[in-house]
């Protein structure tokens, strides 16, 4: 079994850096798109062994450190009664979005864990056949309920915003709901077999400090120490992560994922022992091979010797990245 990755997250790697990509199975990948030309995007997310065979791709052909399940952040929710469509080119759409107090009966009170049965089926399928960790994940509660209430995606929040502002007791009820989704789908995420977990929190950027500590830092606070007992690493990802890690380094046992705004070792100076993910511009894959590799020679150099340093990218990798980047990315950072 490859290690290097929970080596890096105990802050004890003296090997060269694990490797993996947010969104690593995408539409970048042939293989990928040739499947959704049989499949629509939920017909992937719905089935173990479909989940299984695209979560297995980006291994088999690039050969990351790591494995992450491959699902989306709104199959939670949508196991808690969000009614979610994936319509092409416009990403999701949920008819039953929550606009008003009577509008919370549509989120239930916990996760009926039945409805996760295709994912932890393809968790057990994948430990068997996976010689690197396999990371599982969810979104934040914050997140989650930004795209219930917010319908589809929104570049400002401000249908959620204002819910928060004018609706502060219904907001934290939306919230405590998710938070409890969330937890259950973690610990049946460990239970099936994953080695880490990582939390998506795409839109807390938009939150003010004091906000983010009550939305955000106190739900991951919560959801740290119901997974404690399980011992294993959990991962934090938000934009904004440079002006947030204070908040992170404080909660124990949690790394942070960084997005590409600041440079990584900059983040480092303010926090020796955290471990560090990232942070590579997704956009920098699209660059002459020549530059591209003087980036990642960069961000590698900048964080040589790190013991608690995985690379990976500041965000999810896009849909048209030239896969031959990709290919040189890992190759480059194997070969060390
Ligand atoms: O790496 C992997 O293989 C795992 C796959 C994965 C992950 C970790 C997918 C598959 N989605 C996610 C997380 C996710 N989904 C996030 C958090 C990370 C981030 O900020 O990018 C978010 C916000 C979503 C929501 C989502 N799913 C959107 C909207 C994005 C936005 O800007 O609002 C969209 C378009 C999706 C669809 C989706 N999820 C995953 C894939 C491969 C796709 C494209 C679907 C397709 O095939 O058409």
């Amino acid at each position: 079994m490859n290690t290097l990755l929970l080596e890096a997250l105990k802050g004890q790697n003296k090997s060269r850096p694990p490797v993996w990509l947010m969104r690593q199975a995408g539409r970048y990948m042939p293989s990928y798109r040739a499947l959704r030309n049989k499949y629509s995007f939920l017909e992937l997310c719905h089935h173990p062994e479909l989940i299984t065979q695209v979560t297995l791709l980006p291994i088999q052909e690039f050969g990351m450190d790591a494995a992450i399940v491959f699902s989306d952040i709104l199959m939670v929710p949508e196991a808690m009664g969000m009614q979610v469509q994936f319509e092409e080119n416009v990403g999701p759409l949920i008819a039953n979005s929550i606009h008003s107090p009577q509008d919370l009966c549509q989120i239930s009170y916990s996760l009926p864990l039945e409805k996760m049965e295709y994912l932890t089926k393809a968790i057990q399928a994948l430990k068997s056949s996976l010689n690197v960790p396999l990371i599982g994940f969810t979104g934040a509660p914050f997140t989650l309920a930004s795209y219930w209430i917010e319908g589809k995606t929104s570049r400002d929040l401000k249908k959620t915003k204002i819910f928060a502002y004018t609706m502060p007791e219904h907001f934290q009820t939306v919230l405590s709901r998710l938070e409890k989704g969330v937890i259950q789908a973690l610990e049946c995420q460990l239970k099936a077999g994953c080695d880490v977990l990582q939390i998506f929190d795409s839109w807390a950027h938009v939150l003010s400090e004091e906000q983010f500590k009550i939305f955000c830092i106190e739900p991951l606070k919560r959801i740290s120490k119901a997974l404690q007992k399980y011992n294993k690493p959990l991962i934090y990802f938000c934009r904004g992560s440079s002006f947030r890690s204070p908040f992170i380094a404080e909660i124990p046992s949690m790394a942070l994922s960084c997005d590409w705004m600041v440079p990584l070792h900059k983040i480092r100076a303010k926090h020796s022992t955290l471990p560090l993910q990232g942070n590579l511009d997704p956009e920098a894959l699209f660059l002459p091979l020549g530059k591209l590799k003087e980036e990642i020679a960069s961000l590698l150099d900048s964080m040589a010797k790190d013991p608690a340093f995985i690379f990976n990218l500041g965000h999810g990798i896009l849909p048209d990245t030239p896969y031959i980047a990709v290919q040189e990315l890992i190759n480059l950072i194997k070969t060390k």
